[in-house]
């Protein structure tokens, strides 16, 4: 077993960094692939860069080139779902793409031919995911995310995004990563902790709150990892 675990910017892998302690630094593809043993499990980390451009390729190259056979991603996103508060964790059960249009001819938003909307997560993840809630007693939405290269920081698209893919939450990297696992067939869990909600206030909001979600992100991941190799 090789488990992957990746975010998009330094401060979402930076808290299992620290965890881990000792790691090896391997630059591969233009980027930084963090190696470590935890519990005897062989862990690769890294941090994409932000974007489903970067997100694609490493991902790809965690499973590709570094051999991992399961994917958690942990991060921030900008809350849809008004239940969703700044710091609450959201379990992502698909994922779409809100950026990709090519509805001129004829095709729903998110589609393209020989591909789907949605992409699902896998199911022993989620419900693992649960199970390592439901023992810290903490709260946890499971939901649908959507992905687009946009910092989106208005209530207009958001509230398109939200009436169009009907999603609790959004980011720049998940539907990415999901197309990807999917496609090489590699279990994967997309969680975010909500850093802002993706309105006018969202980049201070990010600013003040991101590092603090990611670190909340961080650590359930790591829970999760407790429990894989248990
Ligand atoms: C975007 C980061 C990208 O990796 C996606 C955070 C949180 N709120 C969001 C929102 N819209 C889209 N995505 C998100 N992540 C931040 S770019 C700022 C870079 O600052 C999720 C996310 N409202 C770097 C310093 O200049």
């Amino acid at each position: 077993m090789k488990i992957a675990i990746m975010g998009a910017m330094p401060e979402e892998v930076a808290p299992i960094l620290e965890k881990l302690g000792e790691y090896k630094t391997i630059e591969y593809a233009n980027n930084k692939y963090y190696e470590a043993t935890y519990k005897g499990v062989d862990l690769v980390i890294a941090y994409s860069k932000i974007g489903k451009v970067f997100s694609t390729l490493t991902a790809t190259t965690m499973i590709e080139h570094f051999g991992c056979d399961r994917l958690l991603f942990s991060g921030v996103a900008g809350g849809i779902n008004p239940t969703l508060k700044i710091g609450d964790l959201i379990i992502a059960t698909k994922l779409s793409q809100h950026d990709l249009d090519i509805t001129a001819f004829g095709h729903p938003f998110g589609f393209v031919p020989e591909g789907a909307v949605f992409v699902e997560t896998d199911k022993d993840l989620i419900s693992l995911g649960k199970t390592v809630a439901k023992e810290m007693g903490k709260d946890i939405q499971e939901g649908t995310i959507t992905t687009g290269d946009q910092f989106v920081h208005n209530e207009e698209r958001k509230n398109w995004i939200e009436e169009t893919f009907k999603a609790d939450a959004l980011e720049m990297e998940g539907a990415s990563v999901a197309v990807v696992c999917d496609a090489l067939n590699i279990p994967f869990f997309i969680l975010r902790a909500i850093s802002d909600t993706a309105d006018m206030d969202a980049s201070f909001s990010f600013d003040e709150f991101m590092e603090s979600s990611a670190i909340i992100s961080a650590e359930f991941v790591m829970k999760m990892v407790d429990k894989i190799v248990e």
